[in-house]
């Protein structure tokens, strides 16, 4: 019989890797997985009750909420309040910090960044969506968090993950030692281990890019495009387009399989259209730690200094060898930097 071995139990075992934590952070993880497997339950039946659709309102970036949208930034923050290890919350749901100012909160040691649901266009017509998540350590002492607890460099996270809610529920998240993927088992209600030390492959014949957008394309990624297209048996091109519109879907089919995602700069959205810190800066930090890269064309992902909690910036990612070629492409034919 093949040892199972659950998310509560990877998360103790590998607790040792940090000599110093008294179960913070395992208990931090702990309360994203009970959120996630709420929100996973009202994914899965969206058909059947009435979560699917419109919430009726907008959210920070003048999008329209979708009732699951909403849904799940209640569980995720009503989980990690309840949890106290988490002072407070930059979400994409919400304009400002969300304070988590209980007794047992508002001196705790960590800030959570998170995207509920991302992908939400996609929740009434089936399609994979996600949670993404990044954890960083407060660097204020005591007291409500301030914004330098949440606008920290990418290279400060101590935790990232996501969840795909797919054909079936994983959850996959990095402390810096390596990524892991759970798959959630619904007849015990557990997320067990499926995927141990997941490594991108260094190149890969998938792209993924909104090609609606080309005309408002930077030349490199113009260039880059009609590369992938090519005819070249010696480099396996032409290499394949996919692309979901679901972040979470498209990186975690090339983090698997290998290949590359890019979301550019365009004439209309100048430092892209995703969010620094709650998608960059997560995403990149798991690619990295699968042998992968991420960069915004010019810059390394975790190395930008967040600005505001909402700031954008254009994202590539995924294996190594296609990124720094992305790259190149950029330098030689759109030098100008836009982040
Ligand atoms: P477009 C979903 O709205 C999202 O934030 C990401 O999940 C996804 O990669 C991107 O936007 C899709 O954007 O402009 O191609 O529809």
């Amino acid at each position: 019989m093949k040892k199972v071995t659950t998310l509560g139990q990877f998360i103790i075992e590998r607790q040792a890797d940090f000599p110093f934590a008294k179960g913070e952070l395992s208990r931090l993880l702990r309360d994203i997985g009970i959120a996630a497997k709420i929100v996973n339950r009202e994914v899965n039946k969206a058909g059947l009750v009435d979560i699917l659709g419109d919430q009726g309102t907008v959210n920070v970036q003048g999008e329209h909420q979708k009732k699951l949208d909403v849904f799940a930034n209640e569980q995720f923050i009503s989980a990690l309040s309840c949890g106290g290890e988490t002072c407070a919350i930059a979400s994409e749901e919400n304009e400002t910090l969300v304070h988590i100012d209980s007794a047992v909160s508002k001196n705790a040691k960590y800030v959570v960044c998170m995207d509920p649901l991302d992908g939400s266009s996609n929740i009434d017509v089936n399609v994979a969506i996600g949670t993404i998540f990044s954890i960083y350590r407060r660097t204020s002492f005591s007291g409500p968090a301030e914004e330098r607890d949440y606008l920290q460099k990418g290279t400060e996270q101590i935790a990232a993950g996501y969840v795909i809610y797919g054909s079936s529920t994983m959850l996959v998240y990095t402390t810096g030692k390596g990524v892991n993927g759970f798959t959630l088992d619904p007849s015990i209600g557990e997320f067990c281990l499926s995927h141990p030390d997941m490594m991108c492959p260094k190149s890969g014949t998938i792209y993924s890019i909104n090609e609606g957008n080309y005309v408002h394309f930077p030349d490199g990624v113009k260039q880059y495009i009609k590369y992938c297209q090519m005819e070249d048996k010696h480099t396996h091109r032409p290499y394949t387009s996919r692309y979901i519109g679901s972040l979470v879907a498209d990186f975690h089919r090339n983090l698997l399989k290998g290949g590359i995602f890019i979301y550019p700069s365009t004439l209309k959205s100048p430092k892209g259209k995703l969010r620094l810190l709650y998608e960059g800066n997560p995403i990149a930090f798991i690619i990295e730690e699968a042998g992968g890269r991420a960069s915004s064309g010019f810059k390394r992902i975790l190395d930008l200094q967040p600005k505001s909690l909402h700031e954008r910036t254009p994202l590539f990612v995924g294996s190594t060898d296609m990124v720094k070629q992305a790259e190149e492409f950029m330098m030689k034919y759109s030098p100008v930097e836009t982040v």
